[in-house]
């Protein structure tokens, strides 16, 4: 389903790239719940290949499954079900990324070349033999009848029949059309949903036929009750990226959920990293460009895991500007967001910190006294950003409410959330000062861009609202001002 399945005020998404179980438990606990965020997604929890690359553990082990036992570089079953139960206890979800097209690359057996698996199933990917006992699934249960090959890159714009039957880079690819594959899929997704998860991130969803998904998910159990309350459908976010022109449509996919909507981040980069006109994101919605649609079809976001390694977008790399893009972001209202959160890296396939061989046991984060993650720690956590944090209460507190008395110059922006909050951001080479109708009550509000509200008191910027909603307001050239209800002395 297309509904989020957060609490009614949280509603932004974080992805905990890599984190581990026990790491994730006490974010929830410690950090998540005070600032409104609603859901993690966590990285696939199944069990996966395991691979030493050059004294590393890349990344994207996490995509070649091996069985579907929840045992993973993440942690196992035990500490998922502690993970799920203590976010749930403080109301914040888990929504699991599901790897469900396909299994490990084609040729790799374990104990082969150093590869092993995450827990203790054995699998042989050669060519043929396509075996994996630990779900089971054998050689029958694969696409290679259809197709015996890879994705061709002319593939994406020619042929929807090979982007969902061949294999993905070497991928060994599922067919879901079978009844035993659909009931093995189901099994673990019914299962992560009988522990109390909030729904799914489908990977590769667009490798995968539409009717297929659609009878598989339309088994999946309801949510837990006890929790979420009777007859509440998973969460489905189908992971297309379709920026136009391909064969495979995001539109293919609106009744099984929403969509990750690549044409948002691509926007916003469009304006804050390639110096576009900032007045071009006042109509970014459904129908702006090629792929937005209707508010609950989309889930938005500035970058991703994959397009972060190089996809032109804007990530924590980018500084400012990736404030100034994510800040953009949860201002605006427009679909269910999710913010990325991520480990440094220096190269695409360097893994998570860890202790490295011949475990690669992942080391957890560290946190400075201003409460972000520690650079030493390896992990970047642009969550915990004071920028990226205080703007997620500004969404929380503006949840509902539509945009409105939109004001604009050249590469300056304002616009109120109505009744509720008031962003502006002045990207101009000199100070923008002015009264703006904030849509605001009166009263004093702390400016979360700058600080915000902290021990009822504004740790940056203070701005008073008169009875008439008006405000007189000063941005710095290269700075953005927004205050909300959350944010009011
Ligand atoms: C996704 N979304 O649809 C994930 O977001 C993306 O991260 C996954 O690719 C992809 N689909 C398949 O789940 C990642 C890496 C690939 C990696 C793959 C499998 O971006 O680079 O491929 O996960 O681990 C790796 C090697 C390839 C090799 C392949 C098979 O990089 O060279 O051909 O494994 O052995
Ligand atoms: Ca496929």
């Amino acid at each position: 389903g297309d509904k989020t399945q957060t609490l009614p005020d949280r509603q932004t998404m974080v992805h905990l790239f890599e984190w581990k179980w026990t790491d994730i438990a006490k974010e929830c606990e410690n950090f998540l719940q005070y600032y409104g965020y609603g859901a993690v997604q966590v990285s696939p929890p199944m069990e996966h290949i395991v691979i030493n690359q050059n004294n590393d553990m890349p990344w994207w082990v996490r995509y070649q499954p091996v069985s579907y036992q929840l045992s993973s570089r993440s942690g196992n079953e035990a500490e998922f079900t502690d993970m799920v139960q203590r976010c749930n206890k403080v109301g914040v979800r888990i929504i699991v990324d599901a790897v469900v097209n396909h299994m490990v690359g084609i040729g790799q057996k374990k104990g082969d070349g150093g590869e092993g698996s995450s827990g203790s199933s054995d699998f042989d990917g050669r060519h043929g033999i396509e075996s994996f006992p630990g779900v089971p699934y054998t050689k029958d249960d694969f696409n290679d009848f259809r197709c015996d090959g890879d994705i061709q890159g002319s593939d994406y714009q020619n042929s929807a029949e090979h982007v969902k039957n061949c294999r993905l880079v070497g991928l060994l690819d599922l067919n879901q059309g079978k009844d035993n594959v659909r009931k093995a899929i189901l099994g673990y997704l019914n299962k992560l949903i009988s522990i109390g998860v909030a729904g799914f991130r489908f990977d590769a969803g667009k490798h995968m036929w539409p009717a297929d998904l659609m009878a598989i998910t339309t088994g999946m159990d309801n949510l837990r009750s006890d929790i979420f309350g009777a007859n509440q459908r998973p969460f489905a976010v189908w992971e297309v990226i379709d920026q136009g022109g391909e064969a495979v449509k995001c539109a293919d996919y609106l009744g099984l959920g929403r969509y990750t909507n690549f044409n948002y981040g691509a926007a916003v980069a469009q304006v804050i990293k390639y110096n576009g006109d900032w007045r071009a994101l006042m109509n970014l919605g459904p129908g702006y460009n090629y792929g937005n649609e209707e508010d609950h079809d989309v889930l938005n976001f500035i970058d991703n895991h994959d397009n972060q390694r190089g996809g032109g977008v804007v990530t924590y790399k980018d500084g400012e500007n990736y404030n100034r893009a994510v800040t953009f972001m949860l201002a605006w209202a427009y679909g269910y967001t999710r913010v990325m959160s991520s480990f440094d890296f220096k190269i695409s396939d360097q893994g998570p910190p860890s202790k490295g061989p011949p475990n690669f046991e992942t080391t957890g984060p560290t946190f400075n006294p201003d409460d972000t993650c520690s650079a030493a720690s390896g992990w970047v956590c642009e969550h915990r950003w004071p920028k990226i944090r205080e703007m997620v209460k500004f969404r929380s507190a503006t949840q509902g409410s539509a945009v409105a008395e939109i004001f604009t110059e050249t590469q300056r922006v304002s616009f109120a959330r109505d009744g509720k909050g008031f962003f502006a951001s002045n990207m101009q080479g000199s100070t923008w000062a002015k009264f703006f109708q904030t849509t605001l009550p009166v009263g004093d509000y702390c400016d979360h861009y700058s600080g915000g509200l902290v021990n009822n008191n504004c740790a940056g910027k203070k701005f008073t609202v008169a009875a008439d909603g008006t405000s007189y307001i000063t941005i710095n050239a290269g700075d953005i001002v927004a205050i909300s209800m959350s944010s009011k002395i």
